[in-house]
């Protein structure tokens, strides 16, 4: 039973786990919270791989590229990349909410206090939040965003120092593989996580919780899907004519962990395995451009961002002129850079774009009971995203296995 359970991809066992969730959490309703805690547990034990995964892994990629200069040319094509589509993905939120008006007929009475003057954009909180003031307070708060800019430094340090680094780049090359193993053991756990998660929030919300927002979580899981059908493989045909059905297939693993546990941190070290194991990019160009994906790419945070601010301005009445969109669109697309991996983040993001443009805050409250059902797909999104991103700057930077990619046993 076991070698039968076994010989079936981890892929085909998540598909079955997540649809199997569903089905039970409707059937049982809010009683399936009682299993949630297999679903924490799984969570947990992927956090637990994160820090010393994006130290190790992120470390001897960088010592991996070899010089300087390469470095920069990977992570300067990758955040272009990041910048870009992350504007479209704000600017799609934006036509879904223009066009389709998600929140026109809720009519809801502006706050009494109220006053429509945009609030200043924080940009020096969000370019201090790079650094880290101490490098173990970091790793034990998850922060990962300051951790990676040390891990980054760390690494170029090592690449500066020539031979008296080797022996630290044999260090962390063996801390990345036995990372890599470790990975492995905990992904077995996935089908059973999945299960649990799905089968909670199917169980929690059901269907009856979404029927008066079901307009904006449809629209949010219409934006998400024209970036995964339109946007992502089109950057995969043009930048590397690649087949987007093995980029797909590549990936699935890492879209079903981030879409049950909503947080691209927690699906980095799934993700990585992804796209060194079944898409063939290179470890140097993965662990790079994976890490720094998860921390600034968030594409479907970025069109979420969009269209929530939309239907705010929508149900409380307002109407927006050309500066509060593109105030949006701005606060939008930073916003999305400065969101954390991590459940809910988008949400507290809104308030940033609110405030710059003058729509209540009140919003949050209105969208707070659905958030998790979009942060899934939201997140999924955004995984996907990095996915795409580091595919097509490995295949510029011919870091990318194209047999491996191709292959049909992934694992
Ligand atoms: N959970 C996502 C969000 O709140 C962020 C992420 O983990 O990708 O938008």
């Amino acid at each position: 039973m076991l070698k039968a359970w076994f010989a079936i991809p981890l892929w085909q066992r998540v598909i079955g786990a997540l649809v199997l969730g569903v089905v039970t959490g409707l059937a049982w309703g809010p009683g399936a919270e009682s299993i949630k805690f297999i679903g924490d547990l799984f969570i947990a034990a992927i956090k637990m791989l994160v820090v010393p995964l994006i130290f190790f892994s992120l470390v001897s990629g960088v010592a991996a590229v070899g010089d300087v200069r390469k470095l920069g040319a990977v992570g300067g094509r990758a955040l272009l990349f990041f910048f870009v589509t992350g504007a479209i993905s704000v600017a799609i939120g934006l036509a879904l909410g223009t066009f389709l008006h998600p929140g026109t007929g809720l009519s809801i009475p502006l706050p009494e206090n109220y006053t429509a003057a945009a609030e200043a954009f924080a940009w020096r909180d969000m370019v201090l939040r790079f650094v880290p003031e101490n490098v173990v307070n970091v790793m034990s708060t998850d922060d990962i965003l300051p951790l990676i800019t040390f891990t980054i430094l760390f690494g170029v340090g090592i690449l500066i120092a020539g031979d008296d680094g080797l022996p630290m780049i044999r260090a962390m090359n063996s801390g990345a593989v036995v990372m890599e193993k470790v990975t492995m053991l905990v992904m077995e756990l996935t089908p059973f996580g999945v299960f649990a998660l799905i089968a909670w929030v199917a169980g929690t919300f059901g269907l009856d919780a979404l029927i008066p927002l079901a307009k904006l979580v449809g629209l949010n899981y219409l934006g998400c899907g024209l970036l995964l059908a339109l946007v992502y493989p089109s950057i995969i045909r043009i930048f590397t004519k690649l087949p987007v059905a093995d980029f797909y297939r590549g990936i699935l693993d890492a879209m079903a962990v981030s879409y049950s546990t909503a947080s691209s941190n927690a699906t980095i070290p799934v993700t990585l395995r992804c796209a060194q194991r079944n898409l063939g990019v290179s470890t140097s160009v993965s662990s790079f451009v994976v890490s720094l994906g998860a921390t600034v790419n968030m594409n479907g945070t970025a069109m979420y961002l969009g269209l929530v601010s939309l239907f705010g301005a929508q149900a409380f009445g307002i109407t927006l002129g050309l500066e509060q969109y593109l105030l949006i669109a701005i606060t939008g697309t930073l916003g999305a850079i400065g969101t954390a991996g991590v459940p809910g983040a988008g949400l507290i993001m809104m308030g940033l774009v609110l405030g710059a443009a003058g729509i209540p805050l009140e919003t949050i409250a209105l969208v707070a009971g659905i958030n998790h059902i979009m942060d899934m797909m939201r997140t999924m999104t955004n995984v996907t995203g990095d996915a795409t991103v580091t595919v097509a700057t490995a295949h510029m930077m011919g870091e990318i296995d194209v047999e491996e990619y191709v292959s049909a046993d992934d694992v």
